[in-house]
């Protein structure tokens, strides 16, 4: 993609989200493409899977579940309790319809940005990664931050590990539904962490 399409992403992004949603997405841009460099995958398809993972989050839940009815995604129990959750998939959905961005690994990566998934490959490791630690995050709410800051650059399944048990840990305390697919994540990095 020439720069030139980027800078209209940039601009329709910044006219869809809200201005500190924005402000994530550049975040989450720049970080993916620190990881990508340092891990050798392709920069650019890491930066513009950062710029476009939050690229549905603009609406409330009622929104969701009727956007998702309209075109014909499926929607699991958790995902009714707690619409949010359908904005990644909803992203990779939009990435192509209103992005024009139709590389599968880009799309894959979005869609399973929130919930994580088993046996993610690098790019979808970063993009999780990268929306968890982009410079913006507020840091308040996040134990261990500045550790996965640095784990993640040096390890990156450790950092992949140590996000999915503080998310886990946070679900669990505040009441939140679990989408089975968060749980099954967790569960199958456990072990992998586990047989390290
Ligand atoms: O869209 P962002 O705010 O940048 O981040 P995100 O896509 O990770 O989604 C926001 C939240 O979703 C984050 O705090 C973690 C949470 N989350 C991840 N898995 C689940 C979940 N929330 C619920 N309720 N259930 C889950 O299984
Ligand atoms: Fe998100
Ligand atoms: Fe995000």
């Amino acid at each position: 993609m020439k720069e030139i399409d980027i800078v209209k992403i940039h601009k329709k992004l910044s006219r869809k989200l809200d201005e500190e949603r924005y402000m994530h997405t550049l975040g989450v841009e720049f970080t993916a493409c620190s990881l990508a460099m340092k891990y050798g995958i392709d920069k650019d398809k890491a930066r513009l899977a950062g710029l476009l993972h939050d690229c549905a989050k603009a609406y409330d839940s009622s929104e969701y579940l009727d956007i998702c009815a309209k075109y014909n995604i499926s929607v699991n129990e958790a995902e009714k309790k707690n619409p949010g959750l359908l904005h990644a998939k909803l992203g990779g959905f939009f990435t192509m319809k209103k992005y024009h961005v139709t590389d599968g690994e880009i799309v894959d990566a979005i869609i399973c940005h929130t919930t994580g998934k088993p046996d993610m490959n690098l790019l979808e490791k970063i993009i999780y990664i990268s929306d968890y630690i982009e410079p913006g995050r507020d840091i308040l709410k996040l134990p261990r931050i500045d550790e996965i800051r640095m784990t993640a650059f040096t390890d990156i399944d450790s950092a992949l590990f140590m996000i999915l048990e503080d998310t886990m840990k946070h679900l669990k305390n505040s009441g939140h539904v679990i989408d089975p697919m968060t749980e099954k994540t967790y569960l199958y990095y456990k072990e992998k962490e586990i047989n390290r």
